[in-house]
Protein backbone atom coordinates (compact mmCIF):
# COMPACT_ATOMS: atom_id res chain seq x y z
CA UNK A 1 0.00 0.00 0.00
CA UNK A 2 1.38 3.53 -0.94
CA UNK A 3 2.13 5.59 2.37
CA UNK A 4 2.45 9.23 2.45
CA UNK A 5 4.23 10.51 5.48
CA UNK A 6 3.33 14.65 6.19
CA UNK A 7 0.31 16.93 7.48
CA UNK A 8 -2.13 18.27 4.77
CA UNK A 9 -0.82 21.94 6.07
CA UNK A 10 2.71 21.13 4.52
CA UNK A 11 3.68 20.33 1.03
CA UNK A 12 2.57 16.97 1.33
CA UNK A 13 -0.69 18.44 0.31
CA UNK A 14 0.47 17.66 -2.93
CA UNK A 15 0.71 14.20 -3.25
CA UNK A 16 -2.35 14.06 -1.02
CA UNK A 17 -4.55 16.26 -3.34
CA UNK A 18 -3.68 13.95 -6.31
CA UNK A 19 -4.02 10.50 -4.38
CA UNK A 20 -7.29 12.26 -3.62
CA UNK A 21 -7.60 12.52 -7.28
CA UNK A 22 -6.66 9.06 -8.39
CA UNK A 23 -8.60 7.06 -5.63
CA UNK A 24 -6.44 4.88 -4.95
CA UNK A 25 -5.95 3.49 -1.75
CA UNK A 26 -2.93 5.37 0.37
CA UNK A 27 -2.27 5.44 4.03
CA UNK A 28 -1.72 8.95 5.48
CA UNK A 29 1.00 9.61 8.24
CA UNK A 30 0.51 12.51 9.53
CA UNK A 31 4.07 13.56 11.06
CA UNK A 32 4.08 17.78 11.84
CA UNK A 33 7.15 19.44 10.38
CA UNK A 34 6.56 21.83 13.14
CA UNK A 35 7.71 19.37 16.16
CA UNK A 36 10.02 16.81 16.57
CA UNK A 37 8.50 14.18 13.98
CA UNK A 38 11.20 14.33 11.28
CA UNK A 39 14.54 13.42 13.51
CA UNK A 40 12.88 10.12 13.90
CA UNK A 41 15.20 8.11 12.95
CA UNK A 42 13.40 5.69 11.16
CA UNK A 43 11.95 8.34 9.39
CA UNK A 44 15.32 9.71 8.18
CA UNK A 45 16.17 6.14 6.69
CA UNK A 46 13.06 6.90 4.20
CA UNK A 47 13.97 10.29 3.56
CA UNK A 48 17.51 11.99 4.96
CA UNK A 49 16.48 15.25 4.28
CA UNK A 50 14.02 15.00 6.85
CA UNK A 51 11.12 16.56 5.53
CA UNK A 52 7.67 16.23 4.43
CA UNK A 53 6.36 15.24 1.57
CA UNK A 54 8.02 11.81 1.69
CA UNK A 55 5.84 8.92 -0.49
CA UNK A 56 6.61 4.77 0.21
CA UNK A 57 5.31 2.55 -2.71
CA UNK A 58 6.44 -0.91 -2.61
CA UNK A 59 10.51 -0.71 -2.72
CA UNK A 60 10.61 2.99 -3.70
CA UNK A 61 10.82 5.70 -1.29
CA UNK A 62 11.00 9.07 -2.61
CA UNK A 63 10.87 12.83 -1.81
CA UNK A 64 10.50 15.97 -3.44
CA UNK A 65 6.43 16.97 -4.14
CA UNK A 66 7.11 17.53 -7.25
CA UNK A 67 8.82 14.28 -8.19
CA UNK A 68 6.06 12.34 -5.76
CA UNK A 69 3.44 13.99 -7.71
CA UNK A 70 4.62 13.20 -11.40
CA UNK A 71 5.34 9.37 -10.53
CA UNK A 72 2.05 8.75 -8.72
CA UNK A 73 0.13 10.39 -11.73
CA UNK A 74 2.61 8.68 -14.52
CA UNK A 75 2.06 5.19 -11.97
CA UNK A 76 -2.00 5.28 -11.31
CA UNK A 77 -3.05 8.23 -13.29
CA UNK A 78 -3.47 7.53 -16.76
CA UNK A 79 -6.94 6.09 -16.19
CA UNK A 80 -8.32 9.16 -14.71
CA UNK A 81 -6.82 11.41 -17.21
CA UNK A 82 -3.92 12.66 -14.83
CA UNK A 83 -1.04 12.22 -16.98
CA UNK A 84 -1.18 13.82 -20.59
CA UNK A 85 -1.47 11.40 -23.21
CA UNK A 86 1.25 12.46 -25.93
CA UNK A 87 5.42 12.95 -25.12
CA UNK A 88 5.06 16.66 -25.90
CA UNK A 89 2.13 16.94 -22.99
CA UNK A 90 5.10 14.77 -20.31
CA UNK A 91 7.18 17.74 -21.23
CA UNK A 92 5.00 20.10 -20.88
CA UNK A 93 3.89 18.49 -17.47
CA UNK A 94 7.78 18.95 -16.45
CA UNK A 95 8.59 22.42 -17.60
CA UNK A 96 5.43 23.58 -15.42
CA UNK A 97 6.38 21.94 -12.51
CA UNK A 98 10.01 23.04 -12.35
CA UNK A 99 8.38 26.33 -13.56
CA UNK A 100 6.32 26.93 -10.74
CA UNK A 101 9.48 25.47 -7.85
CA UNK A 102 11.84 27.03 -9.16
CA UNK A 103 10.15 31.09 -10.57
CA UNK A 104 7.47 30.99 -7.70
CA UNK A 105 7.80 28.95 -4.74
CA UNK A 106 9.79 30.61 -2.64
CA UNK A 107 8.81 33.72 -3.48
CA UNK A 108 5.35 32.96 -2.42
CA UNK A 109 6.24 31.67 0.24
CA UNK A 110 8.13 34.59 1.71
CA UNK A 111 5.21 36.73 1.00
CA UNK A 112 3.05 33.74 2.81
CA UNK A 113 5.74 34.00 6.00
CA UNK A 114 5.58 38.11 5.94
CA UNK A 115 1.84 38.72 5.38
CA UNK A 116 0.31 35.93 7.17
CA UNK A 117 2.69 33.38 9.54
CA UNK A 118 5.01 35.19 11.45
CA UNK A 119 3.99 37.22 14.21
CA UNK A 120 3.50 41.29 13.57
CA UNK A 121 6.69 42.04 14.97
CA UNK A 122 8.79 39.95 12.75
CA UNK A 123 7.35 40.88 9.38
CA UNK A 124 9.47 42.49 7.09
CA UNK A 125 7.41 45.05 4.72
CA UNK A 126 10.53 45.52 2.47
CA UNK A 127 10.39 41.74 1.89
CA UNK A 128 6.84 41.55 0.98
CA UNK A 129 6.81 44.60 -1.74
CA UNK A 130 10.13 43.21 -3.26
CA UNK A 131 8.63 39.57 -3.53
CA UNK A 132 5.25 40.91 -4.87
CA UNK A 133 7.70 42.65 -7.38
CA UNK A 134 9.76 39.71 -8.43
CA UNK A 135 6.40 37.89 -8.99
CA UNK A 136 4.76 40.26 -11.48
CA UNK A 137 6.59 38.02 -13.99
CA UNK A 138 6.13 34.44 -13.53
CA UNK A 139 2.16 35.24 -13.05
CA UNK A 140 1.93 37.14 -16.22
CA UNK A 141 3.71 34.25 -17.95
CA UNK A 142 1.18 31.63 -16.36
CA UNK A 143 -1.42 34.35 -16.96
CA UNK A 144 -0.99 34.98 -20.38
CA UNK A 145 -0.67 31.19 -21.25
CA UNK A 146 -4.01 30.20 -19.87
CA UNK A 147 -5.50 32.85 -22.20
CA UNK A 148 -9.31 31.17 -23.98
CA UNK A 149 -8.11 28.01 -22.09
CA UNK A 150 -9.37 26.01 -19.06
CA UNK A 151 -6.06 24.20 -18.55
CA UNK A 152 -2.50 24.09 -19.14
CA UNK A 153 -2.08 20.87 -21.38
CA UNK A 154 -4.64 20.05 -23.73
CA UNK A 155 -8.74 19.83 -22.15
CA UNK A 156 -8.49 18.16 -19.48
CA UNK A 157 -7.09 18.64 -16.04
CA UNK A 158 -4.08 16.93 -15.50
CA UNK A 159 -0.69 16.99 -12.89
CA UNK A 160 0.97 19.78 -14.89
CA UNK A 161 -2.36 21.69 -13.01
CA UNK A 162 -2.75 20.02 -10.17
CA UNK A 163 1.53 20.93 -9.49
CA UNK A 164 0.67 24.66 -10.52
CA UNK A 165 -2.16 25.30 -8.59
CA UNK A 166 -1.51 23.28 -5.44
CA UNK A 167 1.40 26.12 -5.19
CA UNK A 168 -0.68 29.12 -6.37
CA UNK A 169 -3.12 28.15 -3.23
CA UNK A 170 -0.55 29.66 -1.20
CA UNK A 171 -1.90 33.10 -2.69
CA UNK A 172 -5.02 33.79 -0.66
CA UNK A 173 -3.68 32.73 2.52
CA UNK A 174 -0.64 35.23 1.74
CA UNK A 175 -2.85 37.40 0.82
CA UNK A 176 -1.56 38.35 -2.95
CA UNK A 177 -4.34 39.91 -4.60
CA UNK A 178 -4.95 38.36 -8.52
CA UNK A 179 -7.31 40.61 -9.72
CA UNK A 180 -4.55 41.91 -12.32
CA UNK A 181 -4.19 37.74 -13.55
CA UNK A 182 -8.15 37.13 -14.73
CA UNK A 183 -7.12 34.09 -16.22
CA UNK A 184 -5.04 32.95 -14.09
CA UNK A 185 -7.47 33.80 -11.45
CA UNK A 186 -10.36 31.78 -13.19
CA UNK A 187 -8.25 28.55 -13.74
CA UNK A 188 -6.91 28.59 -10.15
CA UNK A 189 -10.70 28.98 -8.98
CA UNK A 190 -11.47 26.22 -11.20
CA UNK A 191 -8.64 23.73 -10.20
CA UNK A 192 -8.95 24.94 -6.08
CA UNK A 193 -12.99 23.98 -5.96
CA UNK A 194 -12.35 20.50 -7.26
CA UNK A 195 -13.82 17.73 -4.65
CA UNK A 196 -10.51 15.99 -4.48
CA UNK A 197 -8.75 19.29 -3.67
CA UNK A 198 -11.27 19.94 -0.84
CA UNK A 199 -11.36 16.39 0.44
CA UNK A 200 -7.09 16.43 0.48
CA UNK A 201 -7.27 20.60 2.62
CA UNK A 202 -9.91 18.27 5.27
CA UNK A 203 -7.34 15.29 5.58
N1 LIG B 1 11.43 20.84 -1.96
C1 LIG B 1 10.80 20.02 -0.96
C2 LIG B 1 10.60 20.86 0.27
C3 LIG B 1 10.07 20.03 1.43
C4 LIG B 1 9.95 20.87 2.70
O1 LIG B 1 10.72 21.79 2.94
N2 LIG B 1 8.95 20.52 3.53
C5 LIG B 1 8.77 21.18 4.78
C6 LIG B 1 7.31 21.17 5.20
S1 LIG B 1 6.29 22.04 4.04
C7 LIG B 1 9.55 20.44 5.84
O2 LIG B 1 9.54 19.23 5.87
N3 LIG B 1 10.22 21.17 6.72
C8 LIG B 1 10.93 20.59 7.82
C9 LIG B 1 12.25 21.25 8.05
O3 LIG B 1 12.61 22.13 7.25
O4 LIG B 1 12.90 20.90 9.03
C10 LIG B 1 9.48 19.49 -1.53
O5 LIG B 1 8.86 20.18 -2.36
O6 LIG B 1 9.06 18.38 -1.15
Amino acid sequence: MIRIYGITQSRAFRPLWLLEELGVEYEHIKLDYRGDDLNDPGFRVLNPNGRVPTLVDGELMLWESMAIDLYLARNYGAEEGLWPDEIAGEALTWQWSFWVMTEVERPLLTLLMHNRVLPEEKRDPARVSRNLGVLQAPFGVLDRALQGRDYLIGERFTVADLNVAAVFAWCKPARVPLRDYPDLNRWLVRCLARPACKQAQRL
